[in-house]
C-alpha cells in the first residue's frame, strides 16, 4: 500500500484454553471480586448476568492466527503486542497462577517465533510471590525474547506501591522493559458503587482502578526509587493526563503540611518521565492531541485492545488523525519499537 506507516497495536487481548478452563472456575467459586462479572460472562456463558456472552469475546482471545490475522491484514495492521487478557492469572492462587503464567509465557513465545513479523508479546507473572516472579520476568526476557511486561492492576487487592513487590519493579528497570499496567476491576475496597449499569469494567471502573494505582505509585515515591522504571497504561492513560495538574498542585501542598510523602520530583515530573500511554478505547482526537501535549509525542503510543475493541475504526481514527508525518509515525511504531524493543526493521 502506498504510503503506509507500520502500525504496531500495544494493547492486544489473548488467551490459552488452560486459563480460559481456570477463569471458569473462578467463575463458580467463592471469590467476591468483583471482576467475577465480566469473568462470569467471557468464560462461563451459562452464568452470564452481564450480556458479555453475546459478544463471544472468547473466540477471538483464543484466536492467533485465524481470524485475528486476517483482519490485521485487511486493516493493514503489521503487527499486535499480545498480552494474556484481565485478569490474567492474577485471581487464581499463587501457585496455580505461577504455574499458568510459565505456561502462557511459552505458548506466547512460540506464536512469536512463528510469526516474527506478526506477533509480539508481554509477558505475564504471578506477582502474589514477588520474588518468583521476577525469576519468570528474567526468563521471559532472556530466553523467551518476550518484550516486557503486563500486570492487570491490583493482586488480591494490593498494589505496587507495596513494597513487598518491589523485587518486580527492580527486575523490570534492570532489564529496561515496561510494565503494562492494564485494568482489572476496582480492588475490595473500591468496588461497591461501581457494580451497576456496566460501570464494574471498561466504562469507568477501569479507569478508577488503574488512575488510582499509578496516583498510588507516585504519590509513594516509588519512581524515587526506580528512577528508570517505565509504566504503561492504556485507554489514553485512564483519564490521568486529565487530572495531572491537579493531582501535581494538591500532591505538593499535602507535602508541604505532612500529609502526603515527600517525594523528589512533583507528580507531573513523574508522569512525564516515567509513563507512557496507550490509545486503546479511546478514539477521540481532542484527547489524543491534548495527551500528546501533557505527556510528549514520544511517550504515546496507537492501541486498538482486539478483540475487545473492532479494528477498523482503531485504524481509521490513527489515520485521519490531525498531525504531521513524523508524529504519525512515532503514535504508530515508532515509540513502540524503543520502548518495547520491537526490531525497528519489521
Ligand atoms: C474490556 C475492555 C475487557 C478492556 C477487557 O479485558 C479489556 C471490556 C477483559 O470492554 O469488557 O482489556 N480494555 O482494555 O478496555
Ligand atoms: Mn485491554
Amino acid at each position: 500500500m502506498a504510503g503506509h506507516i507500520r502500525k504496531i497495536a500495544t494493547e492486544e487481548a489473548w488467551s490459552i484454553p488452560e486459563v480460559a478452563e481456570e477463569l471458569r472456575k473462578v467463575a463458580r467459586g467463592p471469590s467476591q471480586s468483583l471482576d467475577k462479572l465480566l469473568v462470569a460472562g467471557v468464560y462461563d456463558a451459562e452464568n452470564d448476568t452481564t450480556g458479555y456472552a453475546k459478544s463471544n469475546f472468547i473466540e477471538g482471545l483464543l484466536d492467533a492466527e485465524g481470524q485475528r490475522l486476517r483482519l490485521m491484514d485487511e486493516h493493514g495492521v503489521d503487527m499486535q503486542l499480545l498480552a494474556l487478557t484481565a485478569p490474567g492469572v492474577q485471581m487464581f492462587d499463587a501457585d496455580t497462577a505461577h504455574d499458568l503464567s510459565i505456561l502462557a509465557n511459552d505458548r506466547l513465545a512460540e506464536l512469536c517465533r512463528k510469526y516474527p513479523k506478526r506477533f509480539t508479546g508481554l509477558a505475564s507473572m504471578a506477582p502474589h510471590s514477588p520474588k518468583r516472579a521476577a525469576k519468570e520476568m528474567e526468563r521471559a526476557i532472556n530466553d523467551l525474547k518476550l518484550n516486557g511486561f503486563m500486570i492487570n492492576s491490583h493482586t488480591n487487592s494490593e498494589y505496587l506501591d507495596d513494597p513487598k513487590f518491589w523485587p518486580i519493579l527492580e527486575a523490570a528497570e534492570a532489564m529496561d522493559r515496561p510494565i503494562y499496567i492494564h485494568p482489572r476491576a476496582p480492588s475490595d475496597g473500591l468496588k461497591d458503587p461501581l457494580r451497576d449499569n456496566g460501570m464494574d469494567s471498561a466504562m469507568w471502573g477501569y479507569g478508577v482502578e488503574v488512575g488510582t494505582h499509578v496516583v498510588r505509585m507516585m504519590a509513594a515515591g516509588v519512581f524515587d526509587r526506580f528512577p528508570r522504571l517505565k509504566i504503561v497504561i492504556g485507554h489514553m492513560g485512564e483519564a490521568v493526563p486529565f487530572w495531572i495538574w491537579r493531582i501535581t498542585f494538591m500532591n505538593s501542598r499535602a507535602q508541604k503540611v505532612g500529609r502526603a510523602g515527600k517525594t523528589e520530583l512533583t507528580m507531573e515530573e513523574y508522569f512525564r518521565r516515567n509513563f507512557a500511554v496507550t490509545t486503546s478505547g479511546v478514539e477521540d482526537p481532542l484527547a489524543l492531541r491534548y495527551t500528546i501535549d501533557r505527556l510528549g509525542i514520544e511517550n504515546v503510543m496507537w492501541a486498538i485492545d482486539y478483540p475487545y475493541q473492532p479494528v477498523k475504526p482503531a485504524v481509521e481514527f490513527i489515520d485521519t488523525f490531525q498531525c504531521t508525518d513524523e508524529e504519525r509515525h512515532a503514535l504508530c511504531h515508532g515509540n513502540a519499537e524503543r520502548i518495547f524493543h520491537i526490531d525497528p526493521a519489521g
